[in-house]
């Protein structure tokens, strides 16, 4: 099946682009912002909304329309195949299948300082109506906070005898989540632990099939809950028992 972006009606190739550039807001920067969109293949421009954001910078939304289409049916993505369970059933498989309590370690690791999202999937009160694993019987979840270097991270995750490794990264400008993500793979490989625990990594730019080429067990990205890292972690602890 072949698709395409569309706006008014089906198949008419409308996207909208938004850019900041390098120059004042004027008629030649807007003039510019219109020749950008056209240089990646886009018809019809027009530029909708223009603002100055600082001296010598300014910023664009433009309007366009692409004469591309690609063919759905040959995209291959890696995706986590479940369907996640209620808290209910997670807790009772739990206890019928495992027979005792699971634990969890959670962080934002490196340089990260972002917590919002490990505390969605790890505090009690969760978030978006979805309760975190604190709140879970049958776990005992660890929420070691922001910027813990993966040195100490480990370190926590021996003492605390944890089944299951979260970590949250948020910050990816220069591919530092890449680089600290693999630094952790490669400890825990040096550890000899990384067989030994379930790894999972989550954040706004993580996918499954990043975390998997990363030596990860599992990616969860933006919308995810509770429920679908705790359905994930407590089937592979029950498969590799
Ligand atoms: C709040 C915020 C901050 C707060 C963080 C406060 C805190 N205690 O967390 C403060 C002000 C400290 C901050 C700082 C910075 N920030 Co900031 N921040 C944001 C903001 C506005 C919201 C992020 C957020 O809380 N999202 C809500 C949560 C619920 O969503 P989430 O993280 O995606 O989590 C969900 C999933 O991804 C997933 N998930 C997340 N983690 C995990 C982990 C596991 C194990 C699992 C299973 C799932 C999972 O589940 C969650 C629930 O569904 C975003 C912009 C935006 N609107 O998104 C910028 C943003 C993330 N920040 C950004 C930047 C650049 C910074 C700074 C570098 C700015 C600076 N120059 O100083 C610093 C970073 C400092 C550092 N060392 O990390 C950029 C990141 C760009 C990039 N991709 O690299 C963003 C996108 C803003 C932007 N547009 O530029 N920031």
């Amino acid at each position: 099946m072949k698709i395409k972006p569309y706006g008014d009606t089906l198949n008419d190739g409308k996207v909208q682009l938004s850019f900041t550039l390098p120059v004042e807001r004027s008629p030649k920067g807007i003039a510019a912002a219109k020749e950008i969109a056209k240089s990646m293949g886009l018809i019809n421009t027009s530029v909708v909304h223009s603002e100055s954001i600082e001296n010598g910078f300014s910023f664009y939304i433009v309007y366009g329309t692409t004469i591309n289409a690609i063919e759905f049916d040959e995209i291959h993505v890696e995706e986590i195949t479940q369907t996640a369970l209620s808290r209910k059933d997670i807790e009772k498989l739990i206890s019928e299948k495992l027979g005792r309590e699971i634990v969890f370690v959670g962080a934002s690791t490196g340089t990260d300082a972002h917590t919002v999202g490990i505390d969605a999937i790890m505090n009690m009160k969760g978030f978006a109506g979805h309760y975190g694993l604190e709140r879970y019987s049958g776990v005992v979840a660890h929420n070691l906070g922001s910027q813990v270097l993966n040195e100490e991270f480990i370190k926590e995750a021996i003492e605390k005898k944890a089944d299951v490794l979260l970590v949250s990264q948020t910050v990816t400008q220069k591919d530092v989540h890449l680089k600290n993500l693999v630094e952790l793979v490669e400890l825990l490989e040096a550890e000899g632990l990384r067989d030994k625990v379930i790894l999972i990594v989550g954040g706004a730019r993580i996918t499954h099939e990043i975390a998997k080429e990363l030596g990860f067990d599992a990616g969860f990205g933006p919308g995810s809950f509770a429920e679908d890292v705790a359905t994930f972690a407590v089937n592979e602890l029950i498969n590799k028992k």
